[in-house]
Order: C-alpha cells, then structure tokens, then sequence
C-alpha cells in the first residue's frame, strides 16, 4: 500500500515540475505522462537511475534549433514560416528522427515526437539517438516547385546542424520521397557532399528497399506477434484503418497480403466505408490518389460507389482490428469504448500518440492486444537505421534481405516488451513493458557517461 502512494506521489510531483518548466505544451506533457507512468516505479525500485536523475535529464532535450525560413511562392510572393530541429538525445547514436511538415507543428509538437522517438530508436536495438523537426509551413494546395524553393529554404540553415554521425532525419507527415530528394539535393550541394545525412532517399540515390513501405508494414507484423501470443492471426478479420498516407497505404497493403478485410481510409476531410475491402486493385488506385494525383479519399467514395463521412473518424465502423494511422490524439477514449462494445480484439498504432491518454487506459482496463506506437510503428526508423548501414558499407541489401531483418526487428520488439510489460496474470502490458525496455537501454548509457 505505502508503496503504491509513494509512485502515485512520485509521479504527480515529477510531472508538476515538468509542467512548471514547459508550460503550454500540451503534447510533450502527454507524450512524457504515458512514458512516467511506467517508468517511474521501475526507476523507483532502481535506484542507480533515480539518483542519476536520469528521467528529469532525458526529458530536457540536448537542444533545440529554431529557425526561419523563406521563399518565394507561384505568384512571387514572400513567404515566411519558422522550423525546428529538436535534438533530444544521443546517448545510444547519433540523434535520428523525421521532419514534419503541417501547420499544426509546434515547438510542443515536436518535442512530443521527438522524446517518443528516443524509446523507440532505443527499442529497435540499433544504434540511434532520438530527434524530430519540422515546421508549420502547409504543403496542401502548393505546386511541387513551391513544395522545392520550401525545401531548399529549409536546408539552407538545417544543413549545419546534421551529419552522418551527428543527425540523421527522414520523413513525416507532409514529407516524402520528393522532399527527401529537395531535400537531400539541397544538402549536397552546401556541403559538397555525398553522404547519408538522409534517410527515406529514392533509390537512384542512396535509399533503401522497403523504407516506404517500412512502417506499415512493421505495424502489420506487430500486430502478427500480438496476436499470435493468443493463438490467433489476422487472417480473416476486419481491419479499421485511419489515414491514407504513407503509413496507412502500406499498413493496407500488408493487412491484405496477410487475408484481413480493411474496410476504411481517411483523411483530414473524413473517412471512407468500403465493406467490399479496400482489396489489392481499389488499394493500387488508392495508391495512385494520394501519391501521385494528390487528392481526397472523398473521390475513393465516389470511384468505387461506397460512403463518405465527411469530418469524421472510423471507429464506429464494427471491427476486430484498428490500425490508426494518421495523427495524434485521432482516437479518444469514446473512441475506444465503442472499439471496444463492437468486438476489437488488437490495436496497433501506425501513427504517433494516435490514442489519448483516456483511450490508451481504456485498451489495458479491458486487456486487449495494444500495441503502443513507439513499438509497433518502430519499423519505419529501423529500415531507416538499415538504410543508414547500406550506406555507411556502400551497399545496396535485397528487398528480401531488408524485409527479413525489419520482420526480425519486429519480433525482437515485441519480445522486450513481452519481457518487461508481463503481469503476473500473464497479460501482457507492451505500454509499460516498451516504455521500460526503451528506457532502460538509453538510462544504461548515460550512466556510464557520469554526469554530462
Ligand atoms: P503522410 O503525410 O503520408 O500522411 C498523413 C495522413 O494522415 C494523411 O492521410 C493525412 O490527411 C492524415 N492527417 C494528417 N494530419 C491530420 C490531422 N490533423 N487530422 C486528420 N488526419 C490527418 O504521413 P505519414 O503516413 O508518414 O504519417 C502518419 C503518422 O505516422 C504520423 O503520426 C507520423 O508521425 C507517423 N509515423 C510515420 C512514419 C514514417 O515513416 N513516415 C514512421 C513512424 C510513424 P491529409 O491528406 O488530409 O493531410
Ligand atoms: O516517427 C518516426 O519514427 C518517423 N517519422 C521515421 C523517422 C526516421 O528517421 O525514419
């Protein structure tokens, strides 16, 4: 009893603290709360971590670099937008993460990802260290030129502050493989160059097979892991799936592949209902949308006759499975509850921070298959860090090869969360057992660094 206050005590005091010092910053406290929450006993029954004050150290990140960038838009206009890189640790690598592109980016978002990103990299077993970027300029509506002169703007500052070893970003929302290659062009061309300081490149330059398709598919194969702990397999089921950008399209394609129904796709405008499936051909045409044409899911409904609800999520749609793949917070804890009286039986976040706090307590009250984000959507930074490898022995691994070791990278995950997330009832907790295993790796390291 008396100890169970202590860390409920413990908790609140690290977290009014933590809320002193980053005030309004709604989505860092989030992010940090569902990391203590776990952690903080775990650290209370070490206390080799509590003296060394590891969680206060870990969650101040190393810097931040806040700039200004400016372009030219079609009509000539200048244009200002600000960006960021948080560099949030390097204790286990060289600081790794994406850039996000929306104007929804702020200085809170990005903190939030970026401190995510420092368990999850850690999780993947290699060597990485956690960042995130970005900036609230909006690419929606703007021509692929304007989306370049952004680009090149952006890398005009960003390229003094990575490096190979020093800091590696990639993709987010809003930046993909055209970005990457403004991006990466730009890079080279400052610091006459040629070198991985970019992941998620095109192939002709450095990138690596299967990055695209990295995260969902990894997403798909945690799910696999989760629920083969319980005898069963996606085969079969009905999958509700939120987004319809990098991460959802691929996390489709696998959910197919693996014999699921999926039944819908979103965007920011609302969600599609398709109960035919969105099977290989309507998921190709899909694919075609949103990655070449750019446009709306709304025309998905219009194409293939099927129902659009406009301004509106999926989870009311029945199914066993949910696969949330667009942004944070998508799914609150109604959300959840009526997931939960349909039948749901896993969830695996694509996405980032996807399930608000209440969400996420409302999965492990009922003990249902959950898997948490920083592990089930680690695949995309892990292809990532292989991309890195390749690039490093300047080579190029088989599709094969990579997907073998992203499956395996999969498994491994799931294994350290089945290790550390174990209740006594057998349940297994991946919210706390990711966190710890995350955690522990990156506390280790910067305990044999002493204080600095
Ligand atoms: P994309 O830009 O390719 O796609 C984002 C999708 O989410 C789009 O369908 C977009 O709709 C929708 N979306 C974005 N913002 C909102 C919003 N505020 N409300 C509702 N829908 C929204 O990004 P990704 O697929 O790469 O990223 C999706 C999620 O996965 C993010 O949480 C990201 O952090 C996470 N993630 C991405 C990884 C990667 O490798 N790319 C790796 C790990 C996690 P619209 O077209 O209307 O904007
Ligand atoms: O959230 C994420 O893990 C990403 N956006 C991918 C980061 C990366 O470096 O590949």
């Amino acid at each position: 009893m008396h100890r169970v206050a202590g860390v409920h005590e413990r908790l609140e005091q690290f977290m009014a603290g933590l809320v002193r010092r980053n005030p309004g910053e709604p989505e860092f406290h989030q992010a940090v709360r569902e990391v203590a929450e776990g952690v903080i006993p775990f650290v209370m029954a070490h206390p080799k971590y509590e003296e060394a004050r590891i969680l206060e150290r870990l969650t101040e990140p190393d810097r931040i670099i806040t700039f200004r960038v400016t372009w030219q838009d079609d009509a000539g206009g200048i244009r200002i937008a600000r960006a960021w890189r948080v560099q949030f640790s390097n204790a286990i690598g060289p600081y790794k993460g994406g850039l996000r592109f929306h104007p929804t980016v702020t200085r809170s978002v990005l903190k939030f990802l970026g401190f995510e990103q420092i368990l999850k990299n850690s999780l993947t077993g290699l060597p990485m260290g956690g960042a995130k970027g970005g900036s609230n300029f909006n690419p929606r509506g703007r021509s692929a030129n304007e989306v370049m002169r952004f680009c090149h703007g952006m890398m005009r500052e960003l390229h003094r502050h990575i490096g190979e070893d020093t800091d590696v970003p990639a993709g987010d929302i809003g930046v993909g493989g055209r970005e990457i290659g403004f991006l990466f062009g730009q890079y080279m061309r400052l610091a006459n160059r040629f070198t991985g300081v970019l992941t998620g490149k095109g192939l002709a330059f450095g990138g690596s097979l299967v990055r695209t398709e990295a995260t969902g598919y990894g997403a798909v194969y945690f799910l696999q892991n989760m629920l083969a702990t319980r005898g069963d397999e996606i085969a079969g089921k009905t999958a509700v799936v939120s987004g319809s950008g990098n991460v959802a399209l691929y996390a489709i394609e696998k959910l197919n592949e693996l014999g699921a129904t999926v039944v819908t796709a979103s965007d920011s405008d609302g969600f599609v209902h398709d109960p035919h499936g969105i099977d290989a051909e309507r998921l190709a045409w899909l694919k075609e949308l949103k990655e070449v044409r750019r446009g709306r899911v709304r025309e998905y409904a219009k194409h293939f006759g099927c129902d659009y609800h406009e301004k509106q999520r999926p989870w009311r749609v029945p199914c066993r499975l949910a696969v949330p793949c667009a942004t944070e917070n998508e799914l609150d804890a109604d959300d959840a509850e009526t997931l939960l009286d349909n039948g749901l039986l896993a969830v695996a976040e694509g996405a980032n921070m996807p399930s608000t706090l209440g969400a996420v307590h409302a999965f492990r009250g009922r003990k249902i298959l959950f898997g948490p984000a920083k592990a089930a959507n680690a695949g995309g930074v892990a292809v990532s860090g292989l991309e890195q490898s390749q690039n490093a022995l300047r080579i190029s691994w088989s599709r094969e090869e990579v997907d073998r070791q992203l499956q395996a990278i999969m498994r491994d995950i799931h294994e350290k969360c089945r290790e550390e997330g174990t209740d006594a009832d057998g349940f297994i907790d991946y919210v706390r057992g990711a966190n710890i295993a995350g955690f522990r790796k990156v506390a280790d390291a910067m305990l044999a660094y002493g204080v600095v």
